[in-house]
């Protein structure tokens, strides 16, 4: 097949997932174009079937808005003309699945079928997409995409909840690739962060206010105060000085490594005695299941669809939301008991193989089969 993906190029969990599947569906033979504003990070260049086409936004002085959705919908156009594309895959819903359907209606006028697929990501549900000033628009291309997935039953039923939708939304859970940790494992580089043999407690986000960074920097303070450890905080946000200021009010910030971005989240988290996710909200927590793929078990807040992919009591432990000091007590249990962590640790493993890959491909391109045959012949 030849499938557009249209995807936000950045270190989120969508994009990772988007480009992650593009390169996938490559290596089985389909011919995958990348639909984004700039290159997706994890885009390796020159890979066999595999194109990126730049959504390209002209200046016009009168523009206090750039008009980001009429230059993808006009991208999405040209790029099925000239690749005689079957389908578009949208990942997150704003404002790439109102630009599918456009492109859908205009490729239609030229008597041409090209059906379009939305995933559903996460905040483009539960923090953006029920906002008043976007739910209209997002109930409607929701209801008009061919087919519809959600990256967990949480956000299924999140979605049900706040929008009118009137179209079946299938549950396709995010996944991992073995092959990819195998490769990056080998990497492990502990001995930077943690050169006298500490533990080392791991955070990877966007650091957004959903990501209650707070709570693992205070969690961590409860850690330290016990045994000899360290914190490496990877990413960057809009919290990331705060976190940063609040390490160093408790007086823990000697401690602490804030290293922002890594391009590859797996090339890290080895170095992990233990995974922290405490958000307030969370769709699915890929970089828990990056975490637990590595062996590395994880403490989170019982958020959303976290417990559909973490097992309280095997793979980790969940909290309420914002009970840190719990957090922290679950972490030292962790880190103080070597036969425990090593269960926890072969646990992640063995939960984490019901995400691989090859598990949940197959079920992407069964919908793409599906709504190819019920759209018709295009090309
Ligand atoms: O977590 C973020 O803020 C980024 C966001 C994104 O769109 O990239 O992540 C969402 O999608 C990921 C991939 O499906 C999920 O693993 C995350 O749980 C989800 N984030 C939230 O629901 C907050």
């Amino acid at each position: 097949m030849r499938i557009g993906i249209v995807l936000y190029p950045t270190f989120g969990g969508s994009g990772v997932v988007a480009t992650e599947l593009g390169k996938a569906l490559a290596r089985k033979g389909h011919e995958i174009h990348f639909i984004s504003y700039s290159q997706p990070v994890r885009m390796d260049a020159f890979q066999q079937g595999v194109f990126f086409h730049e959504v390209m936004v002209p200046d016009y002085p009168l523009f206090h808005f750039d008009p980001y959705e009429v230059a993808l919908t006009s991208t999405l156009v040209r790029t099925a003309l000239q690749e005689k594309l079957d389908l578009i895959h949208v990942h997150y819903a704003i404002p790439h699945a109102p630009a599918a359907f456009m492109a859908r209606e205009i490729l239609k006028t030229k008597g041409l079928s090209v059906p379009f697929v939305t995933t559903l990501h996460g905040t483009d549900i539960t923090l953006v997409g029920k906002d008043q000033s976007y739910e209209p628009v997002i109930s409607f291309a929701i209801n008009q995409s061919d087919a519809v997935t959600a990256v967990s039953s949480y956000l299924k039923e999140e979605t049900l909840r706040h929008f009118s939708i009137t179209k079946n939304i299938e549950v396709v859970y995010n996944f991992i690739d073995p092959l990819a940790i195998a490769e990056e494992k080998k990497e492990c580089t502990k001995a930077i962060a943690a050169p006298n043999g500490e533990k080392v407690v791991m955070h990877i986000s966007n650091f957004r206010k959903v990501k209650r960074v707070q709570d693992v920097i205070q969690a961590f303070r409860l850690i330290v105060e016990k045994i000899p450890c360290r914190l490496i905080m990877v990413g960057d946000g809009p919290e990331r000085n705060m976190a940063e200021n609040l390490a160093e009010e408790l007086g823990i910030r000697k401690h602490c490594m804030f290293i922002g971005k890594v391009k590859n989240s797996l090339s890290i988290l080895p170095c992990a005695d233990v995974f922290f996710l405490p958000s307030a909200s969370e769709s699915f927590g890929l970089s828990a299941l990056e975490a637990m793929a590595c062996g590395i078990p994880v403490i989170g807040s019982n958020a959303g669809g976290m417990p559909e992919v973490q097992i309280h009591g095997k793979t980790g432990f969940l909290s309420e939301v914002g009970d840190y000091q719990d957090m922290a007590k679950n972490a030292l249990l962790v880190l103080t008991d070597n036969s425990l962590s090593s269960a926890f640790s072969k646990a992640c493993i063995k939960q984490a193989n019901a995400f691989r890959l090859d598990i949940i491909l197959p079920q992407y391109e069964a919908i793409y089969k599906r709504v190819l045959l019920e759209a018709g012949p295009s090309f």
